[in-house]
């Protein structure tokens, strides 16, 4: 028996590591996955705040995704103040979400390239065609959001301003310079991922609860009704063996005791019917199938993106101006958004205007441990594999 560390893993967003109890095969017995991203203590300097700050810094958490930070922490003081956007509110956030996930899934192919394309002409035409998938994801998120990072419009109550005719003339003929992009760029991904004879067929099996809310937006009622009734959290210290939590950066939530899955993998087993006959001779519980599972997600978000984008009204308002003063400081507003990476939720309490509470259970933070627990029974040497599979953001996770 022997351990090996790997740190840090690369080709994801934030800073961790892999500590991995291995036997004389180099097989994991005891997997290992944690932050070491140091601690900016957003949920404390936001606490104390005017509401309106605590979308505009939470959304500071990470450069990829900060729409889902931005939407999240809004939805959760709405539902603290108990209001409503407009429905063309909700409308254009969700055309928002959708341009950020346009951009975030294509740039996770990009990250895993060098280990399923060893061809140098076929990893540069993918490398062309997912910039150029991003470009337009985070285009419309600039249109939609006010900018394509830090959108500024996403507002408590709903979006700041409507766009205009033009705007939404503009992202229609954006969506349709996706399609072929995307058809050409799944319908590769898919081949090269299911054609891969190299990678262990049950790489990354694990017996852990999947979490989703929703296929492409996210649901605070169902995290509420299906999930939060169960969810507890503990210190690193008490999750890690020996001293490893002393130095990992995220606190540990679970879901009934246990450490859960989210994202593509979990919203399309449990929204789309994600099963074994999408993975080739993949296992579907394991780390492949959710590369696999990421990669038919890009249509499903294109597909929505377009029903939104015609069935804004860009006569109507899409902002509820929230009450100035508004806030009991009892009510727990709890907000579910689908973040590229699985499920990130933001709670608040806001009384006289002021956040009182505030605490996030990010998608990444959720998966850390399991990425732990999915590599054991498999050779060291695919762990990293693993760790991207599930392409973590730990800066979001580490906020
Ligand atoms: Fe973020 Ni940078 C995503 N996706 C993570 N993890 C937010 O939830």
């Amino acid at each position: 028996m022997s351990q090996v560390v790997v740190s840090p893993t690369t080709r994801h967003e934030g800073r961790s590591k892999l500590v991995l109890e291995v036997d004389d095969n180099g097989i994991v017995t005891q997997g290992n996955y944690l932050s070491t991203t140091p601690v900016r203590g957003f949920e404390k300097f936001i606490t104390g705040k005017a509401m309106e700050f605590a979308p505009v810094a939470s959304s500071r958490f990470c450069g990829i995704c900060p729409i889902t930070h931005a939407t999240a922490s809004s939805e959760s003081i709405e539902r603290a103040l108990g209001i409503m956007p407009p429905k063309d509110g909700l409308v254009l956030r969700q055309l928002c979400n959708l341009g950020n996930r346009l951009h975030s899934h294509p740039l996770h192919e990009l990250l895993i390239l060098p280990d399923f394309v060893k061809d140098p002409n076929a990893a540069m035409a993918a490398t062309v065609r997912i910039q150029k998938m991003r470009k337009i994801g985070q285009g419309i998120v600039d249109i939609t959001g006010g900018e394509a990072i830090h959108a500024p419009n996403i507002r408590i109550g709903g979006m700041q301003k409507n766009i205009s005719e033009a705007a939404k003339r503009k992202i229609i003929q954006m969506l349709n310079d996706y399609e072929p992009l995307m058809k050409e760029q799944v319908d590769f991904m898919l081949k090269t991922l299911k054609g891969n004879t190299e990678v262990p067929k049950k790489l990354g099996v694990h017996d852990r609860e999947l979490m989703a809310t929703d296929v492409n937006y996210g649901n605070s009622d169902v995290f509420e009704t299906e999930y939060f009734y169960r969810f507890s959290e503990i210190t690193p210290k008490s999750y890690y063996p020996g001293d490893i939590g002393l130095e990992a950066c995220t606190s540990i939530p679970l879901i009934g005791g246990r450490t859960v899955e989210g994202g593509p993998r979990a919203r399309l087993v449990k929204y789309k019917g994600f099963s074994q006959k999408d993975c080739g001779d993949f296992d579907v519980r394991g780390a492949m199938a959710i590369n696999i599972a990421r990669a038919m997600e890009i249509p499903l978000a294109h597909a929505r993106a377009r029903e939104l984008i015609q069935q804004l009204d860009t006569t109507k308002p899409t902002l509820t101006k929230p009450p100035e003063s508004g806030g009991d400081g009892k009510t727990l507003g709890v907000a579910a958004n689908e973040a590229p990476r699985g499920v990130n939720v933001h709670t608040a309490k806001v009384k006289d205007g002021k956040i009182t509470y505030y605490n996030c259970l990010v998608a990444t933070t959720w998966n850390i441990p399991t990425v732990g627990k999915a590599c054991e029974g498999q050779h060291y040497k695919w762990a990293e594999y693993v760790v991207r599979a599930y392409d973590p953001c730990v800066s979001c996770a580490t906020h």
